[in-house]
């Protein structure tokens, strides 16, 4: 079998790009990397040589190529057999699958106004009004899913999930921006940045030379 690829962005910033990444890891399926350099001159030229969509993050298993976030999460989860991606009951299952969605298509004023810098702390004068609205509904999906589906861990439906991977970002950003949060939600921020391949993930950007 093909060893796996991930090419992925700037680790600094590319949101996109962490989610698969962290189900790679997650799920203990060894894969290689290729990083690409977000920003530059030549950035759009260096994805279109990997990806079709211009766009990473993608994923290579031999001839196949799986672009897009999610879609590479639903497919380290079916590759994953052995660890279980998505939670094993079928309402959770739903309901992870409806908030991973609803984070991959929305929360456009977040995205814009706090962008992810995982290499930085920033104290802004105050939180951009147009961020306001996501914040409180990451606030609620977060603390709905806790509350009825995460009595078997620390994460979003209790063992680490594809959900997870999907709201890591915002996680950070909260982090970064230091955004003040209710109790179930700063409690949640600080189990999703614990997990190792996050802290790795960190690190690595930190390391990077800034781009
Ligand atoms: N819907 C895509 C979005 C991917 C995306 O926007 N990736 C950004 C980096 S985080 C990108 O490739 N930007 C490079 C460019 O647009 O030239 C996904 O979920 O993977």
């Amino acid at each position: 079998m093909a060893r796996l690829v991930l090419v992925v962005g700037t680790k600094r910033y590319s949101s996109w790009s962490l989610r698969p990444w962290l189900a790679l890891k997650q799920a203990g399926l060894p894969f290689d990397e290729v990083l690409i350099a977000l920003r530059q001159p030549d950035t759009k030229a260096r994805i279109l040589e990997h990806s079709p969509s211009g766009k990473v993050p993608l994923l290579k298993d031999g001839e196949l190529l799986v672009w897009d976030s999610l879609a590479i999460c639903e497919y380290v989860a079916e590759l994953a057999c052995a660890v279980p991606l998505w939670p094993e009951n079928r309402s959770a299952r739903a309901v992870a699958r409806a908030v991973s969605a609803e984070m991959h298509s929305g929360f456009m004023g977040l995205r814009q106004h706090l962008p992810m810098d995982v290499a930085q702390s920033i104290t802004l004068p105050e939180l951009p009004a147009e961020a306001l609205p996501d914040i409180a509904r990451v606030q609620e999906i977060w603390n709905d899913c806790r509350s009825r589906f995460g009595a078997g861990g620390d994460f979003l439906f209790g063992r680490w999930s594809v959900a997870d991977a999907m709201f890591a970002p915002v996680v950070t950003r909260l982090h970064t921006y230091g955004v003040p949060l209710n109790g179930v939600s700063q409690a949640y921020v600080e189990a999703a940045l614990a997990v190792p391949a996050m802290q790795e993930w960190i690190e690595a950007a930190k390391l990077a030379d800034p781009v």
